[in-house]
């Protein structure tokens, strides 16, 4: 498993936090999802065999937020 560090935009309540660990968690080959509102990023754990950081970000942006 890879890990990797996502900042993330545009969070501004716990709900976000929530949609968020969900729609990542929700992606195939995404192990774990930590999101944190304070830090504004995420800490996922991912199979690089199934799915890339890329992948991770764009899932975030279409759900509204910004990640980089
Ligand atoms: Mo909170 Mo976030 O009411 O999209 S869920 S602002």
């Amino acid at each position: 498993m890879e890990t990797t560090e996502i900042k993330i935009d545009g969070m501004s309540c716990q709900g976000c936090v929530n949609n968020i660990r969900g729609v990542l968690e929700a992606l195939p080959g995404v192990c774990s999802a930590e999101v944190s509102l304070a830090g504004a990023c995420a800490k996922v754990g991912f199979d690089a065999a199934k799915v890339d950081r890329a992948a991770l970000c764009a899932a975030i942006e279409d759900a509204g937020f910004d990640a980089a």
